[in-house]
């Protein structure tokens, strides 16, 4: 049986601590998909194509990542590829308290499907989505945090 592993997030916008985790869990899974879905309590900042754009460059040339956006249950988008595993990152001990919770309700909505999580690089631990869009809505640098490869010019503060 091929080891899907889908990968959720908001990744608005996508930090070297979530390339970390893809390409770290590359060796596990036959095909990891990148989802970027909706959370419900955050509201977005970089356009979904945007998001997109960027994760399909960092990955170009892997052949066993696929990126693709989805409206709804995680679960439902996992039934609908066919993953058996859903990968999470966690850095503290916060992560792990709002992941369990995700994790076990997952669990409780398709069976079938475990959550594996990856520990955070210890110097991607502070690396956070949130604080890298303050980094540039207050015109910082950011770029320490976005993956290499990626033009900082794009990372301007349209809205959605
Ligand atoms: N190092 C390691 N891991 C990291 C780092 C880092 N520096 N930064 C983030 N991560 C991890 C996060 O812990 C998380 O596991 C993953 O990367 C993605 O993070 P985010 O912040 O981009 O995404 P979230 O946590 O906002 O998730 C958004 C979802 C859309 C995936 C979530 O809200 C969801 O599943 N929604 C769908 C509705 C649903 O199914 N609800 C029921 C269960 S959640």
């Amino acid at each position: 049986m091929e080891r899907i592993a889908i990968f959720p997030g908001s990744f608005d916008p996508f930090t070297i601590g979530h390339e970390s985790v893809v390409r770290r869990a590359l060796p596990m899974f036959d095909k990891v998909i990148i989802m970027i879905g909706f959370n419900t309590n955050k509201r977005s900042f970089f356009p979904l194509e945007k998001r997109k754009g960027w994760i399909a460059k960092v990955f170009k040339g892997e052949s066993k990542v696929e990126v693709r956006t989805h409206e709804g249950l995680t679960v439902d988008f996992a039934r609908s590829v066919n993953a058996n595993y859903i990968l999470r990152g966690l850095r503290t001990s916060a992560d792990f308290e709002y992941e369990r919770a995700i994790a076990q309700m997952n669990k409780k909505l398709f069976p079938e499907i475990e959550t594996v999580f990856l520990l955070t690089m210890p110097e991607h631990t502070p690396v956070n989505s949130s604080i890298v869009r303050d980094i540039i809505l207050h015109g910082g640098d950011a770029s320490m945090f976005i993956p290499s490869g990626l033009d900082m010019a794009e990372f301007t503060l349209d809205h959605e």
